[in-house]
């Protein structure tokens, strides 16, 4: 034997001792001597984490989804967009967690060792791929069950279900008056409880500005074509509806993610300003049509027009980056087959 063979080895060992003593508290702390599952969860980032575990053949895995959306823990090939996203070794059956709403959890026990690769069904092209690596069950001797890798991630099932179930923290530096909403913020009380539910609404209330956004646009376009006075009129009333629920559905958004503007995951931070921006611009777009209105020169219509187009694009960007998250980065993408 090589003697660089053997101080791999060497550290092997020492790092394995390592992780046994960082872990051994928490595996203390497990009620029964069963094989403690490794915990993995399901973030707002569209990531499993960790991405990568290793346990022993007969231990589980339990997914945890600790974010506002919905995901999955799949290794079945005929799901996935890229074959790549999943990887069976030979003699395991494919496995599925189905949806996993927020809050949510899916365990899966490993009995065939080898390397595994999984992916979140609506978040594969956005990169939610994950690995587990299952070491045959007699791999160690007397050892403790203690997973191999990643250990400050994965809990106990038992003694550590009401910290396994705890989402990650998002950090936030601005407007942190307010926690981000939790997956469980059913059991937050008081104005907190009403101002969470109220921010559930604000998924649907987005699709009333971008379409009376819209339908003003197409509507002044209709004007400067036929000059018919009545989409002037149309106009109006789009723009008027339109802007005061931009700014609505922006405070919905401030309710539904907790009166902060920056978070960890930068979809987030994105659709957070360009959505703030929106509702302001909304009321802003009201005060030059009207303003446009009464001065009734052409330096004024074209400067609402200008406002108009802008209030397009900012919903169309706004409402694209809240697709995004749920969808991916990519969700308008023509379906290739690979990824990008
Ligand atoms: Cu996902």
């Amino acid at each position: 034997v090589k003697p660089n063979v053997l101080a791999g080895i060497a550290v092997l060992l020492i790092s394995a001792c390592a992780t046994a003593a960082l872990t051994a508290p928490a595996v203390r702390g497990a009620a029964n001597n069963a094989p403690a599952a490794v915990v993995v969860q399901m973030t707002n980032s569209l990531a499993f984490e960790p991405e990568l575990v290793t346990i022993r053949a007969g231990q589980a895995v339990k997914w945890v989804n600790s974010s506002y959306a919905i995901h999955t823990a799949t290794a079945i090939p005929d799901k996935a967009k890229d074959p790549r996203s999943v990887n069976l070794p030979k003699g395991a059956k494919p496995f599925g967690s189905g949806l996993v709403s927020p809050g949510g959890t899916f365990s899966h026990t490993f009995d065939v060792p080898g390397r595994y690769k999984y992916f979140c069904i609506p978040h594969e092209m956005a990169g939610m791929i994950g690995e587990v690596i299952v070491l045959p069950a007699g791999s160690e001797g007397a050892g403790s069950n203690a997973p191999q890798t990643q250990p400050a991630a994965s809990a106990p099932t038992t003694a550590g279900a009401g910290e396994a179930t705890k989402p990650s923290t998002p950090t936030f530096v601005l407007g942190a008056h307010l926690p981000p909403r939790p997956p469980d913020y059913r059991e937050a009380t008081g104005i907190l409880k009403f101002i969470y539910w109220l921010g559930s609404f604000h998924p649907p209330a987005t699709d009333v500005p971008i379409g009376l956004i819209l339908a003003g646009f197409l509507s002044e376009v209709l004007l400067v074509a036929t000059r018919k006075n009545a989409f002037a009129v149309i106009t109006r009333y789009c723009v008027w509806v339109g802007g005061l629920a931009a700014f609505g559905t922006a405070i919905l958004g401030w309710c539904f993610d907790g009166f902060r503007v920056y978070s960890d995951v930068w979809m987030l931070t994105t659709h957070s300003i360009l959505g703030s921006v929106t509702g302001v611009w909304g009321l802003l777009l009201i005060g030059i049509s009207e303003l446009a209105r009464s001065r009734n020169s052409a330096r004024w219509t074209w400067a609402f027009r200008a406002t108009l187009v802008a209030a397009v694009v900012l919903v169309i960007v706004t409402g694209f980056f809240g697709g995004a998250m749920i969808y991916g980065l990519h969700h308008y993408a023509w379906p290739s087959g690979h990824r990008m």
